[in-house]
């Protein structure tokens, strides 16, 4: 059976990582606030206050360890796993129907009101869709493209969406050029490699349906749209289908976003109408809370850290790299590396930093005896192995993520020219290289005699 959100749902419960919310909960005025509190394991939120029938599931993946789950491995070798995935395509296979066509709803049936998207935080517009993954096709070539996109609900058939400019808005733009509204299908509820697969940032021409399926390791199956001529999974939960108006934008947002704040984004956006939704006669929405180190970061994280991690390989022909992983907030990247030379630690967090991802500003450098997924260790390494005068780099007037606020901003949200630009920074944590093992020997960590033999719970 291919995998969707149901069996996800299994794994995660059989795996003791899924908790069962069985009092009834407001999406709007309480449901965010319990995702926002558990880090540790998902939620299925069994009954919905003003929503009857409906289940919703949040925090699934609640951190990266859930996330290594999901690529049936762990926390360790997720990033690498991914990394080595990442190359992997499977061709969609067209099928005629399947359980997202159970319920068929168009024209005045529409009502996206009806769905329990919840409410993210205290300064938000009001609800969203968070776990909707959008797919269009550049009108061109008909390649398609799948990414995840903020919806603000604003009536029974409309919502706004951010664009940040990179596939998805270039496809917009072409549309626009024909002055035509641009086909768009969203899907909501799917198992979390779709999702990983949309927060990839790959070449424009990958189709992430394809990245999915070599992820998943069977091929995507499709179902053609009602009213588009557009594809999505069949064993969705949820299907949108709309346009996005050419030549319209709306004031959009605020919204609570991965940094963990409201800013950027909110302003005039592109607006979504839609006309046809289809379902499983019992389906379960998705919620995706949004900050930092919550679900919403979690698919950002481990995307963005395979792609850097298989970018950082081959730096000056070969990196001795061991792992890489997103911090708090994503806009920093710590790389754990075993440095052979003086100087190709800075060369590879260089490279860390203009990568396919504009989001990494702050690229931090280990070594293998430094924890990357305990930020203590992360932090103990700058400050006893960085000579600041030596070690530490900033890099002025970079383009950076637009949704930055630390940035200089030019053109506004909802524009192909928005952009900012601010400092980028580099710190070289790693001990001297292998090539200079007297140097190197002086960072040698403590280890207590007997350390990993000798255990406490034998002397008690
Ligand atoms: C939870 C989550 C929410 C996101 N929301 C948005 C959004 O509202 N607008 C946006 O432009 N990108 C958003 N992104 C980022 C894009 O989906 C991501 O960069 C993707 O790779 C872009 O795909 P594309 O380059 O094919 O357009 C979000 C990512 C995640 C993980
Ligand atoms: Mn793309």
């Amino acid at each position: 059976m291919p995998k969707d959100m149901r069996t996800w749902i299994r794994q995660l419960e059989d795996a003791g990582e899924l908790i069962r919310v069985r009092k009834p909960v407001h999406p709007q005025a309480e449901m965010g606030a319990l995702m926002y509190q558990t880090r540790d394991k998902a939620l299925l939120f069994e009954e919905l206050k003003g929503y009857p029938g409906w289940r919703s599931l949040g925090q699934a993946p609640a951190n990266p360890r859930q996330a290594a789950i999901a690529f049936d491995t762990t926390l360790e070798k997720v990033v690498p796993t991914f990394a080595g995935k990442l190359h992997l395509r499977q061709t969609c296979e067209m099928v005629r129907s399947g359980p997202v066509k159970d319920v068929i709803l168009t024209g005045d049936q529409v009502d996206i009101q009806k769905l329990p998207a919840h409410q993210a935080g205290i300064r938000d517009a009001g609800p969203f869709i968070t776990a909707g993954l959008c797919v269009t096709k550049d009108p061109d070539t008909g390649i398609r493209n799948m990414s995840f996109h903020r919806m603000q609900v604003k009536s029974k058939t409309r919502t706004g969406m951010l664009l940040v400019p990179r596939h998805t808005f270039q496809n917009y733009r072409k549309y626009e050029a024909r002055n035509e509204p641009m086909p768009i299908a969203i899907f909501i509820g799917h198992h979390p490699l779709y999702y990983m697969a949309a927060a990839t940032t790959g070449p424009y021409e990958m189709d992430e349906l394809e990245l999915a399926g070599g992820l998943l390791g069977e091929p995507v199956k499709l179902v053609k749209c009602e009213t588009l001529d557009l594809e999505v999974p069949f064993d969705a939960e949820i299907v949108l289908e709309g346009h996005v108006l050419p030549h319209y934008r709306e004031e959009e947002g605020p919204f609570s976003e991965f940094q963990d704040y409201y800013i950027a984004g909110t302003g005039k956006n592109p607006v979504i109408e839609f006309q046809a939704m289809t379902m499983r006669k019992d389906a379960i929405f998705k919620n995706v809370q949004n900050g930092s180190e919550v679900e919403g970061c979690v698919y950002h994280k481990i995307p963005m850290a395979a792609a850097i991690y298989n970018r950082l390989k081959n730096i000056g022909g070969f990196v001795d790299l061991k792992n890489v992983m997103t911090l708090p907030g994503i806009f920093g990247v710590v790389v754990q590396m075993t440095p052979r030379y003086y100087g190709e630690a800075k060369n590879v967090l260089m490279s860390a930093l203009s990568c396919e991802y504009l989001h990494p500003k702050v690229a931090i450098a280990v070594d293998d005896d430094v924890d990357i997924f305990n930020n203590t260790e992360v932090i103990w390494a700058i400050n006893t192995r960085v000579n600041p005068a030596e070690d530490i780099m900033v890099l002025p007037g970079m383009r950076i993520i637009p949704m930055d606020p630390t940035g200089k901003e030019f053109g506004a949200t909802g524009q192909p020219t928005w952009h900012r630009t601010g400092g980028k920074l580099i710190i070289d944590a790693t001990k001297p290289p292998t090539c200079d093992p007297e140097a190197r020997d002086l960072f040698e960590r403590i280890k207590p005699i007997g350390g990993g033999m000798i255990m406490l719970k034998d002397y008690l």
